[in-house]
């Protein structure tokens, strides 16, 4: 890791580089700053939840490995997340599922949470600063056992289910109150067939009608709680049809005015989300991205700073598109130290959001209004060796997280220490 003096000199030399550019990257580290990245709790325990003895995540979704110390509870979930929160750089938002309620030995089934079975939440949240943002949870539930929930052909689990939306709206709302910012809730429903349908219409339109329930229900200000529906392409058991695919689901956000969600792990392995982001703005208020990686599929790999990650940090950042793009990452690994694979993902993606602020992009842009692309190739690749280390090393000791790889040492001393105590 290096010392403070290699820090302020890495500091001197590339603001002098960075600055024949064309670029001040004080303003820069200023910009990206500002710009949130929602850490998703369920990085935790492996998609498990606190709100039922469910056995782990179900509708497709899978965590592979058993490395020890999983968080089994929410206070040992907020303890993890206090650890990984304080080793990363940059704006910070949790991002909750339904399934963490606390239910305080209670019996009250997910058609029922009120902010009450979130309060640990919100007091933990207001203490740490932190905007919650929130997802309904449609899986790991016995009513999600058939593979269908919104889209249900028997009434009572599609009512139940449509319930827990309206339920979740609510308290999304009760969070951006409380805790003073928007909050993002993302629906994500696993319905589809494990094999070949032989209706693909009749789902379709029952997840609309359930959709509609849900969001006519209640208006609420967009200031507070902003809806936005997750596509998919195919999971785990669910080869042959999802119900939400990306045209209907899209479709939907966009004829109701709410937001649309990219998954990254969600397309066909050659299709990129950071290619969608400028097309969906030019048609939609909003969009929430699901920042993962999948690896052949939709693995859900901890993302590492690879080209999708900067080329979708690029679009948001170039195109300032800060205020209309929702930042949330999606992973979950079983098999590394779940602190670990937290802070390395966020640490990516705040490195990538801080590269995309300081990269020089105008001269490139010039060039190609000129239709010289000769020049836009070469300067776009010349940029990348631009020293942009010791950018990251200043912004990371600005923001009073370690540099370099010291953070490791925090980890494994709370894997010792914390971790390895859990049974
Ligand atoms: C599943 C979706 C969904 C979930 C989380 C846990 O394929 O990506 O967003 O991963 O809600
Ligand atoms: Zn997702």
């Amino acid at each position: 890791m290096p010392t403070e003096k290699q820090i302020a000199q890495g500091y001197d030399y590339a603001k002098e580089l960075y600055a024949a550019k064309g670029v001040d990257i004080d303003a820069a580290m200023e910009k990206a700053s500002k710009v949130a990245v929602s850490m998703h709790c369920w990085q935790a325990d492996d998609v498990v939840g606190t709100d039922s003895d469910n056995g782990g995540a179900s509708g497709g979704i899978a965590t592979t490995g058993n490395y020890p110390g999983r968080a089994r509870t929410g206070d040992e979930i907020r303890q993890d997340l206090n650890v990984a929160l304080s080793l990363i750089p940059g704006k910070k938002k949790v991002n909750l599922h339904a399934s963490y309620a606390e239910l305080g030995g209670k019996k009250i089934d997910r058609d029922a949470y009120t902010i009450e079975q979130f309060m640990n939440w919100v007091d933990w949240a207001k203490d740490a600063k932190l905007g919650l943002d929130f997802n309904p949870t449609y899986f790991s539930h016995p009513y999600a056992e058939d593979g269908f929930t919104l889209a249900s052909a028997d009434k009572k689990i599609q009512d139940f289910w449509i319930e827990h939306g309206k339920r979740c709206r609510e308290i999304g709302e009760e969070f951006a109150k409380r805790l003073g910012e928007q909050c993002a809730i993302n629906f994500w429903m696993p319905d589809g067939y494990k094999d070949i349908p032989a209706d693909t219409v009749a789902p379709r339109k029952r997840m609309i009608e359930a959709l509609d329930a849900i969001f006519s229900a209640k208006k609420i200000d967009k200031c507070l709680v902003l809806d936005s529906l997750e596509s998919k392409l195919f999971g785990l058991g669910v080869e042959s049809y999802t119900v939400g695919s990306h045209e209907l689901m899209m479709g939907y956000a966009l004829s109701r005015g709410i937001s649309y969600t990219l998954d990254a792990g969600h397309f066909h392995p050659t299709e990129m989300i950071s290619a969608k982001i400028s097309a969906c703005l030019q048609y939609m208020d909003n969009i929430l991205l699901h920042v993962s990686r999948g690896v052949r599929w939709d693995s859900d790999h901890v993302i590492t700073w690879d080209d999708e990650l900067q080329n979708i940090m690029n679009e948001i950042v170039r195109n300032d598109y800060t205020g209309r793009v929702c930042i949330a990452l999606d992973y979950f690994d079983a098999s590394i130290n779940r602190v670990a694979a937290w802070v390395i993902g966020m640490r990516n993606a705040q490195k990538a959001l801080l590269r995309a602020f300081v990269d020089p992009i105008c001269a490139a842009r010039k060039a190609e209004s000129e239709m010289d692309y000769t020049t836009r190739l070469a300067l776009l690749e010349e940029n990348k060796t631009l020293p942009f280390s010791a950018v990251w090393d200043a912004y990371c000791a600005k923001q009073g997280v370690p540099t370099g790889d010291e953070w490791l040492c925090k980890v494994k001393e709370y894997e010792k220490d914390v971790l390895s105590k859990r049974g």
